[in-house]
């Protein structure tokens, strides 16, 4: 978002542009900036740039910044000041010691945070900044610039050379050995294990396949770890934790032999609010962040290291052994059987009623999208719902969508490979709206499909016209309630005051039209037969579908309630 004290930095984007280079695209507000770059750091497995002018600018971009500190995604991270001369004069938007501290505020939800005081100091901390973001654990990196020093020339010879892809290189895939055979000892008579997957298992999910088949494990993922895996895979039995499965649940609960816990925080909405059950001498956590390892002092064993490398090893240790069947003992249902068994709700899936179940929409949304189609779900039942309903089509099998549709490609198995992207631990509302326009400039290919409440869409809707001017093929589809549905039902569930929660009925395919979107109104499953997907999903630019969903279904979050101690 431009502004006057990061004008230079806006001069030399255009002359960038020009040539070839890095070119801005501009947010609607300084928050969606930050999830715009957000999605595009997750996406490509590059580092994201948002900037933002000083004083209000910087503060607005702060909940974006937060949100990627908290989920470790790296960010750089470039905000302005006023000419240096003019500190302590309240020059507009002054953001120094003397003025609203915007370094200060920076300092808690930062890897690394400086003040850039002479033009000769950019080169170094710049590079700083970049080489922080991007190490373990990752996260956003700030610079903040006075505007005399993004005009400036630097006054030290420009010879010196960087090898970047020396700075830039991950650390080492080094392994624990101790740790690793240590984990064999423990895998060498237990039966019964369970895998929980968790967020931090991108880049290292085949091979931990490839363990869950050696193992003969059965598996569960954490809310985001969801988009890492098949759920039409046999040993899958669920998500655990915010808007997860009672049969992921029960299963922790059922005493396995072990639990291998990989890439996980165990945050509230990743550990079911604490359950003590799992966290007691069954677990075994394997990760490369240390604060993750930090939420586990009670594991049995502790393994450090890349994910990835971890598994590899192990697969090599283990390949040739072979083992009784643990899961095999129940295979034999139906895939999609077994995977309706699981819901809370699975009358809500296949009802036909109008206005639609938010579990219908999320069959319907399984089944119409192509197998390559991205989802990403906002705070609110958006998410419970995403993470609990949603299954679509086998990534690997692609079959025929129930629409033809055009360019559908075979899922490419990248270390950024992901179907549903959910924010846990922060989950600011109108996350998703920001994450989805980021997603889809970072790989225009593939349909982005952004899950967002009416609430959340008044909040940050307006970035679809970002969508909308970078011709990006994103579907927004929001579930229209009149209501901040997840503070209405929460408040339900706990028998709390009802307030607060009512929206003025919206019209968001009138307001789509008026920004000149694309849009259909939603209010009955059939209504879905009337769209044209092969259309939808060819157009360069977005579509918004306005589904007047049934409020009063509820959704599956009794276990955020309990955390919160209003409900047993
Ligand atoms: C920025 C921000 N403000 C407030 C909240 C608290 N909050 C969580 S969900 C929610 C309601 C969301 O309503 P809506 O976007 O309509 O989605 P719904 O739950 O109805 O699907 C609120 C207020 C939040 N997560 N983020």
């Amino acid at each position: 978002m431009p502004g006057g004290a990061i004008e230079p930095l806006y001069d030399a984007l255009a002359r960038s542009a020009r040539r070839g280079g890095p070119k801005a695209v501009v947010a609607r507000h300084e928050a969606g900036a930050a999830f715009m770059a957000d999605g595009y750091a997750r996406e490509t497995g590059k580092i994201g740039v948002c900037i933002a002018t000083s004083g209000p600018g910087a503060t607005n971009l702060m909940t974006g910044v937060a949100c990627a500190y908290e989920t470790h995604v790296p960010l750089l991270v470039l905000t302005g000041q006023p000419v240096l001369p003019s500190f302590g004069k309240r020059a507009l938007q002054e953001s120094g010691c003397i003025g609203v501290n915007t370094l200060g505020m920076f300092r808690h939800c930062t890897r690394y945070n400086s003040f850039v005081s002479h033009i000769d100091q950019v080169e170094n901390k710049l590079l700083n900044a970049l080489m922080r973001a991007q190490q373990t654990p990752a996260g956003p990196a700030h610079l903040s610039i006075p505007v005399d020093i993004l005009r400036g020339i630097p006054t030290q010879n420009a010879e010196t050379s960087y090898d970047m892809d020396m700075l830039f290189r991950k650390k080492p895939s080094l392994v624990d050995e101790y740790a690793v055979q240590s984990l064999l000892a423990e895998l060498g008579d237990a039966r019964r294990l369970v895998f929980l997957i968790g967020n931090g298992c991108a880049e290292a999910i085949e091979a931990l396949m490839k363990l869950v088949d050696l193992t003969q494990a059965v598996f569960v993922t954490t809310p985001d770890g969801k988009g890492l895996i098949n759920p039409r895979h046999p040993a899958y039995r669920g998500v655990f934790g915010f808007g997860g499965h009672a049969s992921a649940d029960a299963l922790l609960r059922s005493l396995p032999d072990l639990i291998l816990a990989f890439g996980t925080g165990f945050g509230e909405f990743a550990s079911g609010g604490w359950s003590t059950n799992l966290l007691n001498n069954k677990l075994i956590h394997i990760d490369s962040y240390e604060e993750n390892l930090m939420r586990s002092p009670m594991a049995r064993l502790h393994v450090r290291g890349r994910i990835r490398s971890v598994c590899e090893r192990l697969v090599k240790l283990l390949e040739g052994d072979s083992r009784n069947a643990y899961h095999l003992l129940e295979v034999g249902r139906a895939k999609q059987e077994r995977l309706e068994g699981m819901f809370q709700s699975p009358e809500g899936f296949h009802s036909d009623a109008t206005p639609i179940k938010p579990q219908r929409l999320m069959k319907e949304l399984s089944e119409r999208f192509p197998p390559n189609t991205r989802f990403v779900a906002d705070a609110g039942n958006s998410m419970v719902w995403s993470v609990h309903y949603l299954q679509p089509l086998n990534r690997r099998a692609l079959r025929t969508p129930k629409q033809v549709v055009p360019n559908a490609r075979a899922d490419r198995r990248s270390g950024t490979a992901n179907w549903l992207r959910v924010t846990m631990d922060f989950a600011p509302m109108g996350w998703a709206i920001g994450c989805a326009v980021g997603l889809a400039h970072g790989n225009p290919q593939d349909p982005v499909v952004c899950i967002t409440g009416d609430g959340a869409y008044l909040m940050s809707g307006q970035e679809i016209t970002v969508a909308a001017q970078q011709e990006l093929p994103v579907i927004f589809v929001i579930l229209n309630d009149s209501a901040y549905g997840m503070v209405m039902h929460g408040q339900r569930l706990a028998g709390a005051e009802q307030i607060g929660f009512e929206l003025p009925q919206v019209d968001f395919s009138k307001m789509a039209a008026a920004m000149g979107i694309p849009s259909h109104v939603i209010n009955g499953p059939e209504d879905f037969d009337q769209l044209d997907f092969a259309t939808i999903l060819r157009r360069k630019g977005p579509t918004l579908l306005d589904v007047r969903i049934d409020r009063e279904e509820v959704p599956p979050m009794k276990v955020r309630m309990k955390t919160l101690g209003t409900v047993k």
